[in-house]
């Protein structure tokens, strides 16, 4: 396995998210990704690699060249410390700019990339630790801690070889992939997330979302009860996968969220540590090159453990 693995994460640090006009501490921290790489790293579970730079047409082929636009140069016109909300390009207050959030947000798609570079080359196993994640980022908006769709940006990159299968295992409903993809029949999206009568994003993620025009059939949404079980979720992932089978695609990218992890402070799934290897196992079954993407995840201290789990089951055979 390579991991695709940059610093410059660390720079995009806002101090707080908002929600009914009260501030609180901002849950998409920088120690996240550190203590993934950190576990794999001891693990010996693969080889770090640093990501290349991506020109910003790979970003332009997903999201509007004036978002990108307004993302980078607003995002460099902030001054230290200013916590900005992006009126006409964000969709909820959980998306704060700073002053280099436009650095971070492009070297994690750079991380993205480079994964699918690997892949392109004949790489069976990637580990893309993207942060800022990407899944709830849009076309035109940043919103739920993500700013560019790093999933979205690497499968369009992959879909010029062949087909693309992305699953989005994140507790959230990954609005922003779906809205990319939703016309398209070349690029499955499949997600599992809780129901969004109850969760952020709320507005999107329902069973009745199946694609418009010629992606009639290739979104697929399985929302489970907010405090979904291990078998249900085992269940449920099984489903999906038969979809995966069937669509037959050349690459599968998974939008790895752990906020499906049971001490997670914002969600109630009720998965454990040992759970995260069985999904990697069925994931491996599938026998097809895969891309990670490191999306949600905030019980902090045991993203490592997480991580390092769903990797074994994806190295089985
Ligand atoms: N009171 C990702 O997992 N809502 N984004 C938090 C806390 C925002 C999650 C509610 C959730 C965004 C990538
Ligand atoms: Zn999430």
């Amino acid at each position: 396995m390579k991991i695709i693995y940059s610093q410059k994460h660390k720079l995009h640090n806002p101090s707080y998210e908002v929600y009914d006009m009260q501030q609180s501490p901002y849950a998409e921290v920088p120690e996240r990704i550190e203590i993934i790489a950190k576990k794999l790293k001891q693990e010996k579970a693969g080889e770090f690699i640093a990501p290349k730079s991506f020109p910003i047409s790979h970003i332009e082929k997903v999201h509007h060249k004036n978002y990108v636009e307004f993302l980078e140069n607003k995002s460099k016109s902030l001054k230290k410390d200013d916590n900005f909300f992006a009126s006409y390009f964000v969709t909820d207050t959980y998306a704060p700019m700073t002053k280099n959030t436009f650095i971070a947000a492009k070297e994690s798609c750079d991380i993205a990339l480079t994964g699918a570079d690997f892949l392109k080359s004949g790489e069976k196993l990637i580990y893309a630790l993207c942060r800022p994640p990407g899944h709830h980022s849009g076309a035109y908006n940043m919103g739920g801690y993500c700013y560019i769709n790093n999933a979205a940006v690497a499968s369009e990159y992959l879909s010029n070889s062949g087909k693309v299968a992305i699953l989005d295992i994140d507790y959230h409903h990954g609005n922003g992939t779906q809205q990319m993809f939703y016309d398209r029949d070349d690029v499955l999206y499949i997600s599992l997330h809780a129901d969004p009568r109850k969760k952020y994003p709320y507005i999107t993620g329902f069973k009745n979302e199946k694609g418009v025009a010629d992606g009639v059939g290739y979104t697929i949404n399985y929302p489970l009860p907010v405090d979904a079980s291990e078998a249900l979720y085992k269940k449920t992932l099984q489903a999906s996968l038969k979809h995966v089978r069937r669509f037959n695609p050349l690459y599968l990218v998974i939008s790895a969220g752990f906020d499906t992890y049971i001490k997670d402070p914002i969600a109630a799934f009720k998965l454990t540590v040992p759970f995260y290897k069985e999904i990697g196992e069925e994931i491996a079954s599938l026998q097809l090159p895969t891309l990670v993407i490191q999306e949600g995840g905030y019980y902090v201290s045991d993203l490592g453990e997480i991580a390092w789990s769903l990797v074994k089951g994806l190295s089985s055979k």
